[in-house]
């Protein structure tokens, strides 16, 4: 294509007939439209930003002198919708979950016996799984309304996903209709897209052959080729599709995991022949040591076994925790391994002040990936001493220097296992951990208990500020297209746009604009185009659900899942901030309030409430809301409940289900769980044995109900 005919000749366009300005606009828009595709679906850019704007330019001047010109056809976008730079979001039906990890067999035995006491199944009652290959590839979730394919959306963050109806379309493996009969009205059918060795490599050729992007492994293959928004790029990628799972369905598949795989089979799909029923964990084991040693010759990717409890009557008892389910556990391949040398140790400031000592390696391959940095753990992992200056059993003190073993678990940062001392240089020398911040010279201090040491600087520390906006920015936080670690750090340091806090990141636009001098589209690696993306992207996220919001704050111990389980307690920001600026750490009903949420201790609960009371970290937070709409929780509730909503208190001995069971159903349902009643209190749920509960109940008012009562109100 004509790359270099760019907007160098305004003067001679100014002069054009209308006929001529006609056709120079058709051929200016072709290279446009050709230069989108290769920036937005195959990430190859073949127009410098500022060639791609001088066209755009020229595009403009034409049309400003011929209006005809300006259709909805013209990449300009001047007229009509701007066409999507994105995939469109999709909220899953029902939540797509991952899977708790399993290293050891005794974890294995652990989980059958943890289930058993779920149920109150005795030791020998029988409990058959099934156990699957585990794919190592990307979940994908189809679903289906009268046998035909309408929607295919990639997993996310569980809840919200990505619509890539169009490219799943291309793949051979999805059948569209469904094949067979009594097909439900709807199905959601769940499952991993993978790219297998064979083809990986042809396509990495291939790539390689015509200058394309080659990828590191089969499973980033597998997921840049889905997330393609040409779906013609798709299509000529050899993706394949195994069905292992399913979300809402109008018609239950089967009784049992084993009964549905092959009804999916049935149904059109492929599903893994290695797949099989097995009556307890000596069985499971078994499998896993065959799956394991097939693993080389299988022809893609596998990263571990996944068992399942096989009858689906059980596993609806067994429900699922925040993010996943009782009823299932991948069982991981043991890491790679192998030994290098340490160069260097480093020190990084995270963004709650932790300094975290980094390996820094002599590149080394583990398991098809080089490696060059690991984590260290903390201070006493290096000194193979604890605080007391104790030895640690089986830890060695490692030294710049050292011969030392790097080991890589699945997705996992790799870590450092061990040390050879035999080939330890005579001069090296025990490494003293800093006791000041490098980054902003505070003192580090560590406090009791913790093994971590810890900068005191807050926000005055650069490196601390830097990585919370980073954090700030994260898939799981504010996720702000465009807006990634690499311009953190850019505009951190810039002295005009100073992103210093995250409320900064919401006047950049306006900053921006107020500069003369130096704007954001004029600067390297910035163009008219991104710059307006990133804006757009920023101001999309002024509206942000109020999980992510608070995740994003950086709360010392809230991850993602206690943002969720914050946000669906108490449902708007007005709400969460108010009770936390009334909280006080450790007593009072505010803090009585927070510590009943299922899932939220002592520790999480006290560091949220004093983040509220820090006056420096409060003023930012309310900068910071000052420019957001924030949307409330909407817990997933199934409809109908009589319990949604409400507090529901347990106490004696439950016979028709496990304590633990009831509690978690209760909460399935909606309601929230306490420990003690109180005049919020809606249900005393009492079984025989109901002691000082029962009496707070009576004296309060508050509704008892037996078991069985109890089991009719929640159907
Ligand atoms: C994979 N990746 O092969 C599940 N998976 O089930 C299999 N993943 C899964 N099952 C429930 N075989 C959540 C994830």
């Amino acid at each position: 294509m004509a790359g270099n005919d760019t907007g160098e000749e305004p003067k001679a366009d100014a002069a054009l007939t209308a006929v001529e300005a006609g056709r120079l606009h058709a051929e200016l828009s072709r290279i446009v439209t050709e230069a989108n595709r290769a920036y937005f679906a195959e990430d190859a850019p073949i127009l410098s930003d500022a060639d791609y704007d001088a066209i755009k330019r020229r595009l403009l001047a034409l049309e400003g002198r011929f209006p005809g010109l300006a259709t909805s056809e013209s990449p300009t976008g001047q007229v009509g919708a701007a066409p999507s730079e994105t995939f469109a979001k999709v909220r899953h039906a029902v939540r797509m979950l991952s899977l708790e990890n399993a290293f050891e067999d005794a974890e294995i035995t652990d989980f059958d016996d943890r289930i058993r006491k779920y149920l109150g199944l005795g030791a020998h009652a029988p409990l058959a799984f099934t156990a699957e290959p585990k794919i190592d590839g990307l979940s994908l979730s189809l679903r289906y309304e009268n046998g035909r394919l309408v929607q295919a959306a990639t997993r996310g963050d569980g809840e919200t996903g990505e619509n890539v109806t169009a490219n799943a379309r291309t793949i051979a493996d999805i059948p569209d209709p469904l094949q067979g009969a009594d097909i439900p009205a709807v199905l959601e059918v769940r499952g991993e897209v993978y790219m297998s060795h064979a083809d990986f490599a042809a396509l990495n050729a291939r790539q390689q052959a015509t200058g394309g992007k080659t990828f590191a492994n089969p499973r980033n293959a597998a997921a840049g080729s889905l997330r393609q928004l040409d779906p013609s790029i798709t299509a000529a990628r050899p993706l394949k599709f195994f069905a292992y799972a399913w979300g809402e369905t109008s018609a239950p598949l089967a009784a049992s995991q084993s009964g549905a795989i092959a009804r999916l089979q049935e149904l059109g799909f492929q599903t893994n022949d290695l797949t099989l029923r097995a009556e307890g964990p000596a069985d499971l084991l078994a499998a896993y040591r065959r799956i394991e040693a097939g693993r080389a010759t299988l022809g893609y990717d596998i990263d571990g076994v996944v068992y399942k409890v096989d009858d689906l009557a059980l596993q609806a008892r067994l429900g699922f925790r925040s993010t996943t389910p009782r009823w299932a556990i991948a069982h991981k391949f043991p890491a790679q391994l192998a030994w290098t040398r340490l160069e260097a140790i480093d020190i990084q400031v995270g963004r709650t002040g932790a300094l975290s000592p980094v390996a820094r390696l002599l590149p080394v391959t583990v398991g098809g990936v080089v490696v060059q940095n690991a984590t260290l753990h903390n201070e006493d992992y290096i000194a193979g001493r604890d605080s007391r200056g104790e030895a640690i059993r089986g830890a060695k003190d490692i030294r710049i220097g050292d011969w030392v073993q790097v080991y890589r678990a699945g997705d996992v940062i790799p870590k450092i296992a061990d040390v050879d001392l035999s080939r330890r240089p005579a001069d090296a020398v025990p490494y003293e951990f800093p006791r000041l911040c490098p980054e902003c010279r505070s003192d580090a201090v560590r406090e009791p208990g913790d093994s971590v040491r810890r900068c005191t600087g807050g926000m005055s520390c650069p490196a601390q500020a830097v990585e919370k906006l980073k954090h700030f920015v994260s898939r799981a936080a504010f996720d702000i297209e465009g807006l990634g670690a690499k311009q953190i750090e850019m505009f951190f340091d810039d002295p005009v746009l100073r992103v210093r806090e995250p409320a900064d990141i919401f006047t950049l636009a306006a900053r921006d604009s107020a500069n003369p001098l130096q704007k954001l589209k004029n600067r390297d690696g910035f163009g008219e185009r991104s710059v307006a993306n990133l804006f757009r992207a920023i101001e999309e996220r002024r509206t942000i659900p109020l999980n992510r919001l608070i995740f994003a704050l950086g709360i010392r111990h809230v991850g993602e899942t206690a943002a969720q389980l914050l946000a669906n307690h108490y449902r708007t920001w007005e709400a969460f901030e108010s009770t936390m600026t009334a909280a006080t750490a450790g007593s009072g009903p505010e803090w009585q309030d927070l510590t009943d949420i299922n899932g939220v201790g002592s520790v999480l609960a006290a560091s949220v409430v004093t983040t509220f009371h820090q006056e420096a970290e409060r003023a930012m937070i309310d900068r910071l809301v000052a420019h957001l709409t924030v949307q409330p929780a909407v817990p997933r509730v199934v409809s109908g409940s009589a319990i949604a909503g409400k507090t529901v208190v347990f106490t004696g001995t439950l016979e028709k289900m496990t304590r633990a069971e009831a509690k978690a159903r209760a909460e399935a349902l909606g309601a929230r769980v306490a420990g003690s009643v109180s005049a919020r209190t809606d249900f005393l749920v009492a079984g025989p044995g109901a002691g000082s509960k029962a009496k707070d109940a009576a004296r309060l008012g508050v509704r008892v109900l037996d078991e069985d009562e109890w089991l009719a109100l929640i159907g």
